[in-house]
């Protein structure tokens, strides 16, 4: 185990951490409540103009192609054009509804997240002869029918006259079967495309990457937790370990691989396209389930990400051998990364690097898909901005640790950047290059899973306040439940200061989130207090112990006590 480790803080605990501190370091600009509902309404509009768009030009079929109304079947495209593999009467999954559906009720909409719910449990089939990619099913499908089943299953009042009966969940193991063959490799590496129907095609590709094959265990474990079948979360973490243990001796995985022999074929590797929530599931699946496995594994990735990709604010690529720098350009997909730093407790790197890509953002107007550090300009023909949300999720994640209205500047910056940009008539358009804004017939199913979701809770976070979620890749919640966590070894339970022990739930899993446990009050088996209630501090001396990792807290160079053992 290493010498930091996840305060396992699900924000809230930086909120309490730096909020307090946000009044020495803000600056002295206000963001009006009165303003801050402003932008929020601004959102919800520009979620709907979306929605309904889709909802009127394109459902039930995958996407909408908003400046022609028209649709697009992307799930059996996405990557890939592949239309040869979709049957005569293909009518498409409702993919941008099942993505909608939890931000439905971000925006408190009940009425029609239980209208989607009850249209996907009576038309949604799987049973059709269409290829698909396994990783974009997944975080978006599955992820969005799993995120949704849970959602409704703890308010089934919602569902008035109509009984609920675990609809999603039906639909969700369905699918999940569905994955399995493709888990049949003699590496247990999955295949990266899949026919629903018929399992692993013929000739199929034997390629894929590291997120494709090792961002699956969020979805997969849910599944495997909420249906007690350990298939989905057996298959997904036979196929993490396999990856982990193809890393090289700098803890750096490549970008692309062979399924069926478990050899690299791109040896470059960065924290952006191919690789992205690789990352970010390590860190997340230690957060839902609680096991050190994931921990450790993620605490030697995120350092070797530091060490050889890290380059000041910047991330450049690197080959995971040497870790010799090859490509020196940011990628607009590396913008969730300050999210996942605040994730983790590093919120000064976190903030350093947001506002890069920010800078970035305001250069062009919006972020380019690729730009090439060493010359500060635009990549010759990675130029598009599908209306990703990337640095709107790391701002809402910097936001929530840190309570600067600086960030909720940025949001207004972004807000208006979408609104003059890629907004038009039929809904919102993806830019074909950033240098002319010049437009593009696609509105993306994760403009209306993340974008407008991140931008939305960065005004108003009603909907996380006072619960534990984590959101998957594609923005959709999981609540941590104290259920779904191992326990803890009894090495970090550092002190007995308090009544509760028992061996099924961890001292962390129950500080966590105590008020998923229900009617039980849960005190921490190893909480010590820091001395002042506003957590101010002089020395190490006045920090406690941290009630959710039993680590030791330390007094920041602000004043502060924390988890603060940055990374260098
Ligand atoms: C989303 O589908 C997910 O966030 C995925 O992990 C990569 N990025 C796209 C949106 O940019």
């Amino acid at each position: 185990m290493g010498s930091f480790r996840l305060p396992l803080l699900l924000l809230t605990l930086i909120i309490v951490i730096v909020n307090s501190g946000c009044s020495s370091r803000c600056r002295a600009i206000a963001f009006s409540p009165a303003k801050k509902l402003h932008m929020r309404d601004e959102v919800r509009s520009m979620f709907y103009h979306a929605y309904d768009n889709y909802m009127a030009h394109a459902f039930p079929h995958d996407e909408l192609k908003p400046l022609t109304n028209n649709f697009t079947d992307s799930l059996s495209e996405l990557g890939n054009l592949n239309l040869q593999f979709l049957p005569q009467n293909y009518n498409g999954s409702a993919l941008s509804l099942i993505e909608s559906l939890s931000t439905l009720l971000v925006l408190g909409n009940f009425i029609e997240f239980q209208r989607g719910v009850m249209w996907l449990s009576e038309n949604l089939t799987f049973d059709v002869d269409a290829r698909v990619n396994l990783f974009e099913c997944n975080i978006r499908v599955l992820g969005g029918l799993i995120s949704a089943h849970i959602l409704a299953s703890e308010n089934k009042s919602w569902f008035r006259n109509i009984s609920y009966n675990d609809r999603l969940l039906h639909l969700a193991r369905d699918l999940g079967q569905r994955f399995l063959p493709a888990f049949e490799t003699p590496t247990g590496l999955p295949y990266a495309w899949i026919n629903l129907k018929h399992g692993v095609m013929e000739n199929e590709t034997t390629e894929t990457s590291t997120s494709g094959c090792g961002s699956l265990i969020l979805e997969m474990g849910a599944l495997s937790r909420l249906t007690s079948d350990s298939r989905f979360e057996g298959a997904a973490l036979r196929a993490l370990r396999k990856l982990w243990n193809m890393r090289s001796s700098l803890d750096l995985l490549g970008t692309t691989l062979n399924v069926l022999t478990g050899e690299w074929i791109e040896y470059s590797s960065g924290i952006g396209a191919g690789v992205d929530s690789f990352y970010e599931y390590l860190l997340k699946a230690y957060i839902l389930f609680g096991s050190d496995e994931y921990w450790d594994m993620f605490h030697s990735a995120y350092l070797a990400v530091q060490k050889y990709f890290r380059h000041g604010p910047w991330y450049h690529e690197a080959d995971m051998r040497s870790g010799k720098a090859t490509y020196w350009q940011l990628t607009s997909l590396q913008a969730f990364w300050p999210g996942l730093q605040t994730l983790v407790g590093d919120v000064a790197a976190a903030n350093l690097s947001h506002r890069e890509f920010f800078y970035v953002w305001k250069k062009y107007g919006v972020l380019p898909e690729r730009y090439l550090l060493e010359h500060a300009t635009l990549h010759p023909t990675e130029r598009y901005y599908p209306l990703r949300p990337e640095l709107a999720e790391s701002t809402y994640y910097l936001y929530q640790a840190t309570k600067d209205p600086w960030y909720l500047e940025v949001g207004e910056s972004i807000v208006a950047s979408l609104n003059s940009h890629t907004k038009v008539d039929g809904g919102f358009a993806s830019v074909r290059d950033v240098s002319t804004m010049q437009l593009e017939d696609h509105q993306h199913s994760f403009f209306l899973s993340e974008t407008c979701k991140y931008l939305y809770l960065l005004y108003d976070d009603s909907f996380v306040a006072g619960r534990n979620f984590v959101f998957t890749t594609e923005g959709h919640p999981l609540p941590v439940r104290s259920l779904w966590h191992e326990r803890l070894p009894e090495a970090y339970i550092t002190s007995n200061r308090t009544s509760f022990k028992t061996s099924r739930v961890s001292p962390l899993s129950s500080q966590v989130c105590p008020e998923m446990i229900r009617g039980a009050k849960v005190e921490s088996a190893c909480h010590v207090p820091d001395l002042r209630v506003n957590h101010q501090c002089t020395s190490d001396a006045e920090c406690g112990i941290d009630s959710t990792s039993c680590r030791k807290r330390t007094c920041s160079i602000a004043g502060y006590c924390g988890l603060w053992r940055f990374v260098h």
